[in-house]
This record gives structure tokens, C-alpha cells and sequence, in this order.
């Protein structure tokens, strides 16, 4: 954000609006993290604020303080129509595009509402009156803690904000291990702790809520794993039947791409999930260095997102989407045994 920027958005929020905060379909940690984050500085500052999600979300992530009052799109239709209608500014939380909202595209991109972006995934559409848009930040949450700092309000960060804030930063480093960790992300999680973050509890919320049946599934996923050694390429498949099997939930196959990627000698591991009920295979892909799973992805699998974490998705069968991965691989092996 430049100058003007900064001062346009102090003067915007410088009386009480109607704010509406909206992350992408699906919301990880850091979509959930960033915009409950952002949702209890507004409160505090008196605008009246409201996260809207686009679909459900996983339960490790449902004891954040401010859960309580997210709505749900996809199930309160109506009345986050009417907010968003009402709405005079809406912040768009970790996505680039309307369209990574799913089925609130179309409410997003008529309303007249101020957009305001804050975001880290490449190639950001210029919808927004202000794009606060950063590749090389490690989360969007790190990037809301700029964007309080930027406000001078650094000071009003409190245990609340702080720990929304810390989950997404937590979820989107890999628990502070990726490349996108840099010194300044280990600073503001210090700081973070120091607001009252309680890292250890955060983290056990997060990561230790495993059931029985999830680590069956993660047992299923592995003994899925293949190795194709001469592109330096893992992949890990599950079909709506072996998730069936172990009484498939939300958020249960998220991270364990992680495991293909921690092979020895791997830097380009894929997940293939099949589902039956939206007829597509969900594809997550992973690298090392400088293998770009972004552009891989938005060359072949409809999707895209950072270089070295990417989604897409493929229509045609688990089977033949495998067959078009590895059919793929030997046009960037030359990439991938350099990378
Ligand atoms: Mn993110």
C-alpha cells in the first residue's frame, strides 16, 4: 500500500461503518484466522463488523474467539445477501479472484460496497479500491498485523486479535518451517505471544484433534503413496470410497500432501481426492525451491496459489487425472532435477 492509500483507508475508518469480511470457499487457518483477526480490531474501533464465510470449515478450527458469530453463505443465503447489500466496505481476506468464493461470486461482484483486499497469492484481480497485495508474505493473517502496524494501531492488538492472528500464521508456515518464514514473520509471532497468543493451547487446538478413523484414512493415504523417482514426484490418491470407508469429515485430509513432499530426494508432491458429490477430483500440490506449483497448476489443473503450495481441480476420473499427472511430468523434469 502506498501513502495515499494509508491515508485514504485511515479516513474511511476514521467513523463507524458497516464492514463485511469474507475469505475464500473453503477456509483454512489463515482464511478463518485473518478475517475473525481483522473482525475484533474493527469491533474495537466501533464499526460494525461481520465475517461471512462462503461454506462450513473444519472443527479444529471452530473454538477462535468471535467463531461463535461467523455466518455461513452457503447455508444463510438470505440474510448474507442482505448484509452484504448493506454493507459500505468489504474486506476480501486471503483470495485473488471473486470466483475463489464459489457461489458468492455473483452477490460480490454486484455490490457497491468499498472492496478492500489483503492478500499473498500471485496475479491478484483489480477489483478492489484498495489491494493490499504481498507474494512473498507467509500468511494473510501476517499481512493484517502490517496492516494494523501500517494504521498505528499496533498497540491495540490484544489476546483476541492475537491469537486469531497466530493460527493463521501458524497453519500457513507449516507450524513455521516454510520458505516463506522469514525473521519478521518470527518476530510478529513473538509479539503476537506477548498480546496473549498461548502458542502451546493454539497449537494442540490446531493439530491434535486427530480421531480414530482420520489417522485409519491417513493410513490409507499412505499406503496410496507413489513414487515416481526420475521426476523427483510423489503422489498420494483417495477415492470417495476409501473416504467413505473411514466415515470421511472436513479437514481431515488436510496436510497429508505434506507427506509425500517429505520424501528424500522429492520436491513436487500432489494430493488427488476424489468427490463424487461435485463430480471433480481436488487437487493439492507441493514443492521445494523454486518448482512453481502455480504455474503448474493454472497450466492443467484449473487452479493455481503460491509457488510452492498450489490447488486445482480436474473433471475428468480420479484414474485418468492420475494418467494426466503422470503423462505431464516429463515436460518439467528438467525443472524438477534442478530445482
Ligand atoms: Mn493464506
Amino acid at each position: 500500500m502506498n501513502k495515499e492509500d494509508v491515508t485514504g483507508i485511515k479516513q474511511l475508518l476514521a467513523t463507524p461503518k458497516k464492514i463485511v469480511i469474507v475469505p475464500h470457499k473453503n477456509p483454512d487457518g489463515d482464511a478463518i484466522g485473518s478475517t475473525l483477526g481483522l473482525y475484533h480490531y474493527l469491533l474495537k474501533n466501533k464499526h460494525n463488523a461481520q465475517v461471512i464465510v462462503p461454506n462450513d470449515y473444519p472443527s479444529f478450527l471452530k473454538w477462535m474467539p468471535g467463531n461463535e458469530s461467523i455466518l455461513i453463505h452457503e447455508t444463510q443465503t438470505k440474510a448474507c445477501n442482505a448484509l452484504i447489500n448493506d454493507a459500505d466496505i468489504i474486506f476480501t481476506l486471503d483470495f485473488n479472484a471473486f470466483h475463489r468464493t464459489g457461489n458468492m461470486e455473483s452477490v460480490l461482484s454486484e455490490s457497491q460496497a468499498l472492496k478492500i483486499m489483503i492478500d499473498h497469492h500471485q496475479a491478484p484481480d483489480d477489483y478492489a479500491k484498495y489491494t493490499y497485495s504481498d507474494v512473498s508474505m507467509s500468511s494473510t493473517c501476517e499481512m493484517v498485523y502490517h496492516f494494523i502496524d501500517i494504521l498505528g494501531d499496533a498497540d491495540s492488538i490484544d489476546a483476541d486479535i492475537a491469537t486469531c492472528l497466530y493460527v493463521g500464521i501458524m497453519t500457513d508456515t507449516g507450524s513455521f518451517r516454510f520458505r516463506s518464514t522469514t525473521s519478521t514473520t518470527h518476530r510478529i509471532v513473538a509479539n503476537l505471544i506477548e498480546k496473549g497468543a498461548e502458542n502451546a493451547i493454539i497449537h494442540n487446538n490446531v493439530y491434535d484433534t486427530n480421531s480414530y478413523e482420520r489417522l485409519q484414512l491417513l493410513g490409507c493415504a499412505l499406503r496410496n503413496l507413489k513414487v515416481i523417482p526420475e521426476s523427483r514426484a510423489a503422489y498420494i490418491t483417495l477415492s470417495q470410497d476409501e473416504l467413505n470407508r473411514y466415515n470421511y469429515k472436513k479437514g481431515d485430509t488436510e496436510g497429508i500432501v505434506n507427506y509425500a513432499l517429505s520424501l528424500d530426494n522429492i520436491v513436487l508432491a500432489a494430493i488427488f481426492i476424489e468427490d463424487r458429490q461435485e463430480g471433480i477430483i481436488k487437487i493439492s500440490l507441493r514443492s521445494k525451491g523454486d518448482f512453481s506449483v502455480n504455474e503448474m497448476s493454472r497450466a492443467h489443473f484449473n487452479g493455481g496459489g503460491h509457488t510452492n503450495a498450489a490447488g486445482g481441480r480436474s473433471e475428468i476420473s480420479l484414474n485418468e487425472t492420475i494418467e494426466k499427472f503422470i503423462s505431464i511430468l516429463p515436460s518439467y523434469n528438467q525443472a524438477l532435477n534442478h530445482a
